[in-house]
Formats: structure tokens, sequence, C-alpha cells
């Protein structure tokens, strides 16, 4: 495309790009060899976005490391090496570093600053980006790659101020790690970072206190080292490789029962859902067609989870309260390296909120309804305000004085996960409304960076300045979002993608279910000259 080539003042870009984790990285790069100037801040001291920040024990990824990962270009497939099956946080923040430095991509990311607001200018049709350290700059295009879990979700627990000891957050860990040798530590909280951390926690810590308010669904990882010969397999067709993931419903290999759970004798079911946890992770989920759509499905694979806690943990008791009730991977499902058999060590113990909720944080510890545990540490694995919280952290103002946490005061309202009515050249990338987070989040990510990188293009060739989704195509999105969601079990359960884990945040189903159908009506609208959208010059 011909870009526009007169000097700018430094405080001036064709872009902005909020965000420097694997979406904001890969938009850089794209919107750069499109010939635009662009600017990118990052609250964060360092690329990586969520692999920057969640450095607690045990942080890893739950999708299989040769395919989460970025597949724009062969040559770094090729030359990136993985060692373990999942690849732990710190190999990947490495790998994100080596991107970085590979596409030379530092040079336009200004990091330990964090956007405060967003104002679109009607005259001069530009964004002024407001940013922590006092600047100002202004930009045609903004792109919000922000992350779908980056703003963490602290509870508000009487007292937390008065505690005498370090309290951690895991998506806030401390660079130069935590020592709990000796002490007496609580983990509060049991989704993914609870149960990654707490079987690594209870083998330094003197005593560890798991505190659960719902017990969650964990098939084990089996986490290995990679296998030379299978990564060699791999990259002799990375591309067919990732093609097959592109068309997979989890867009990640995992091995498609296509038999209903429900149309299985209980033997063989068993012995299905045997076979798939004997494989480990997230493929589970593909045992049987009908888990996600029938109950009664559904809880068979529950039902056989809560034999396998059963079978692990030795006290009959405890297993119970291990055992989840809620629907089957409605929140999403756990990958674990140890965590039933941790809470057979003599050194953890469970502590069930529904029996004893916690009353207060007080000097010395925690005090629930029934007594007082002594602590010396205080680990929230509390989660994130998914999805809407780094949007709405920022104050962002469209057209006409809108205010995006006034158009979303009743829940995220987009078209297509990609741009929200009012708010013309933003973009979001894995935004609301979008398969994202049901989805391997790096291919997503790369669906939606090549699909605005194409759209910016198309208004430069076709003399466009401005674009922003019609109110009509935006309802007419979010209709479906909800109608697709309706006919799954997500909606079943409190979970974060519903935004049922932050007190007081709207109930609303964020994600779209499907990324194929989703990829489909992308490509559509952008074959139809963009159909839904307003282009104006
Ligand atoms: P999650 O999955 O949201 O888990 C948070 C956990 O913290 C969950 O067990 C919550 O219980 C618990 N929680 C939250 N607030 C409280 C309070 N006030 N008291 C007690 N317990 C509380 O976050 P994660 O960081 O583990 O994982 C997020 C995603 O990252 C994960 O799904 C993967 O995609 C990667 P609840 O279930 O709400 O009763």
């Amino acid at each position: 495309m011909n870009a526009d080539t007169t000097p700018k003042p430094r405080n001036d870009y064709d872009a902005v790009i909020v965000g420097a984790g694997f979406a904001g990285l890969y938009m850089l790069h794209r919107l750069r060899g499109l010939g635009l100037s662009v600017r990118v801040f990052e609250a964060g001291g360092g690329v990586g976005g969520t692999w920057y920040w969640n450095r607690y024990p045990g942080a890893r990824c739950d999708v299989e490391s040769m395919e989460y990962s970025y597949q724009f270009s062969e040559e770094l497939q090729q030359e990136w090496e993985w060692t373990e099956r999942y690849a732990p946080q710190a190999e990947i923040l490495s790998y994100l570093n080596h991107v970085a430095d590979r596409f030379e991509l530092r040079p336009d990311i200004q990091f330990d600053t964090r956007v405060e607001a967003l104002a679109f200018d009607e005259d001069s049709g530009k964004w002024t980006v407001t940013t922590s350290d006092g600047g100002q700059t202004t930009a045609r295009f903004c792109v919000l790659a922000t992350g779908c879990l980056s703003s963490p979700n602290l509870p508000q627990i009487k007292g937390m101020e008065s505690f005498g000891g370090a309290t951690y957050h895991t998506a806030k860990w401390p660079h130069d790690g935590v020592h709990f040798k000796g002490q007496r530590v609580a983990v509060i909280g049991t989704g993914s970072s609870g149960v990654q951390s707490i079987p690594v926690i209870a083998q330094e810590a003197a005593q560890l206190f798991v505190f659960q308010r719902t017990p969650v669904y964990s098939v084990p990882a089996q986490n290995t080292k990679l296998d030379p010969d299978y990564v060699a397999k791999v990259k002799a067709d990375y591309r067919g490789f990732r093609k097959e993931s592109w068309f997979h419903p989890f867009t990640f290999h995992a091995e498609l029962n296509n038999a209903a759970a429900l149309e299985t004798d209980e033997a063989e079911r068993d012995r299905v859902f045997d076979r798939y946890w004997q494989h480990g992770g997230l493929p589970f989920m593909a045992s049987f067609n009908d888990l996600f759509f029938n109950m009664e499905a559904n809880q068979t694979a529950a039902e056989f989870i809560r034999g396998k806690i059963r079978e692990i943990v030795h006290d009959p008791a405890l297993a119970e309260k291990l055992c989840p009730e809620q629907t089957f991977a409605c929140k999403r499902l756990c990958v674990d390296s140890g965590y039933y058999d941790t809470f057979n060590r003599p050194n953890v113990t469970l502590v069930d909120l529904n029996d004893e909720p916690i009353e207060e944080i007080v000097e010395t510890g925690i005090r629930t309804s029934a007594r007082t545990y002594a602590l010396d540490s205080i680990v929230f694995a509390t989660g994130f305000d998914a999805m809407t919280g780094a949007i709405l952290k920022i104050d962002i103002t469209g057209r006409n004085g809108a205010k995006m946490r006034e158009a979303w005061a009743a829940g995220p309202r987009t078209y297509l996960g990609l741009n929200v009515a009012g708010f013309p050249n933003l973009f979001t990338i894995t935004g609301p409304g979008s398969p994202s987070v049901l989805s391997n989040m790096v291919p997503s990510i790369e669906q939606h960076v090549n699909w605005i990188t194409d759209c910016v293009a198309y208004m430069a060739e076709h003399g466009y300045t401005r674009i922003e989704a019609t109110p009509a195509a935006q309802d007419a999105w979010v209709d479906h979002v909800n109608e697709i969601a309706s006919v799954t079990l997500f909606p079943s359960c409190n979970s974060w993608y519903l935004g049922a884990n932050v007190p007081g945040k709207p109930r609303v189903f964020m994600p779209y279910y499907g990324f194929q159908p989703y990829v489909q009506k992308c490509d559509e609208v952008a074959a139809k000259d963009y159909e839904g959208f307003r282009l104006s010059a």
C-alpha cells in the first residue's frame, strides 16, 4: 500500500497498539509490513503479556507447545526448539523475547507505560492516546491487544491490609521468585493457577492451606520432555500440521471420538474416558461428541473424573470435598501435574469455604467461621476480570462522546469481537464475541491480526480513512453469539466466561463458540467489502 511518507512528529503515528503480548507483537509486525508508523504501549517492563506477568510456581500453558506458537513465519517455527510437551512460562517468555528480537520489534515498543485513556476526535478522525507517563499520542488506528486474562481479580476481603505476612497474586508474581521454605502458606482459589501452583508450593512450604470455594475438574497433563522424533515429524510438514488444527473443532490436535457418550455402554465409556485420561490434557474433552450439549452425557465425564479423584485421594471424606458437582468443563477444564495427589501430603490441608467461609484476614492469618489459620504468606490464585477487564480499565471515548464503559454497561457488545459501533478505527484482538478463550489463542490471534491488516490495506487501497461497525450488524452478531452459547452447556455454571467470578459484573457469555464458522463469517464479511461496517473517507 502507499503509506503516508511525510515526516511525522514523534507523537503522531498511523497506528497505536496497546499491549506487547502474542497479539501486540504480531500486530506490530504486520502493520509495519504495510509501511505504517506504529507505536506500541506496554504496561510491563518487557514483552510477553500474560507470560510476562504470570510467573507463579508451576505456570505453564495448557495447549501443547508445538501448537501454542506463531505459524506466520516458517523460519521461526522451524528454528525454535520447545523442550516439553507443555511449555513452562519461562520458555514461552523466552520464545516471545526471541520473536521480538528476530523481527526487530523493540524499537517501536514503549515499555512500563500504561494506556490510561483513548479519545476519538471527530474532526481529525484520530485517536488521542493518553499514557501513564503523562504523554499524549495521536493515531488514526488503535488496536487493543490487551489480552483476555490480564486484569487480575483480587477479592475484597475484610481486614486484608492488616495481614502481617506477605501476599501475592499469581498474575503479579515477583520476578525474582518467592521462597516458601519453612512457611505456613495459604492459596486461595482452585482454578488453573491454583491447580498448577499448589503441587509446587506444597513441596516447599512447611504447611499449605488450600482455600477452596468451588472444586475443579482437572485432567493430568502427562507432561513430558518432547520426543525429538515427534518434533522432527511435525517440522517436516509444519504447515500441514497447522492446517489440521485450524480445521479441528478445538483448534489444536485432539483425537475426536465421533460417538455419543449416551449411546455407549458404561464399561466401554469408561475405557474411552480412561484412554483420554492416560493421554492427558484438554483432548479429554474430545472423548465423546455430546459432552457439551447434553447434561446427562456431560455428567458421565463428570462422574468419571470424580471416580479418579476418589481413587487418587486416600481420605474418602477429603476426596468428596474435592469432587466437583457443576457441569463438566463449563468452567475451563484444568490440566495438572499431581494436583489431586498433593492432598495426600501430610503438610497440605483443604479448607472448604462452603463449610467455613472466610470472615476476615487478621494480622496473623485468615479467620474463617471455624478457626484462625496462622500464616506467613497468602497467595491469591483468584483469577481475572476476564475479557473486558483490561479494556474497560482504559477510559475510552468514541464518537459523540460515547463511553465504552457505558456502551458495555450491560455486558460487552461487539461486531465479530473486532470492533464496537460508535468507536471508529478501534480494533480489539480476540475481543468478546470472538472465539478467543474457547480456541487455541495463538491461531485465533493470528487470524484476527491478519483480518485487521487486510482491512487496513483495503481501506488504503480504496481511499477510506474510517471504519466502524453498524449498530444493526453488531446487534445481530450479539444475538447470534448468545444463540450459539445457548445450545451449549457453557452458560450453566458460574464461570469467568460469563463474568460470574467478579462481583457486580454483568452476566453475559462473552466468547463465541465455533472457530471455523467464525473464520468463515470474517472471510465473507471481508469478501463483501466489509459487510456490516460503515466505511468512509
Ligand atoms: P480462575 O479459573 O477464575 O480461578 C479462580 C479461583 O479463585 C476459583 O477457584 C475461584 O472460585 C476462586 N476465587 C475467586 N474469588 C474468590 C474469593 N473471593 N474467595 C475464594 N475463592 C475465590 O482463575 P485462574 O487464574 O486460576 O485461571 C484463569 C485462566 O487462566 C484459566 O481458565 C486458563 O485459561 C488460564 P470460584 O470457582 O469462583 O468459586
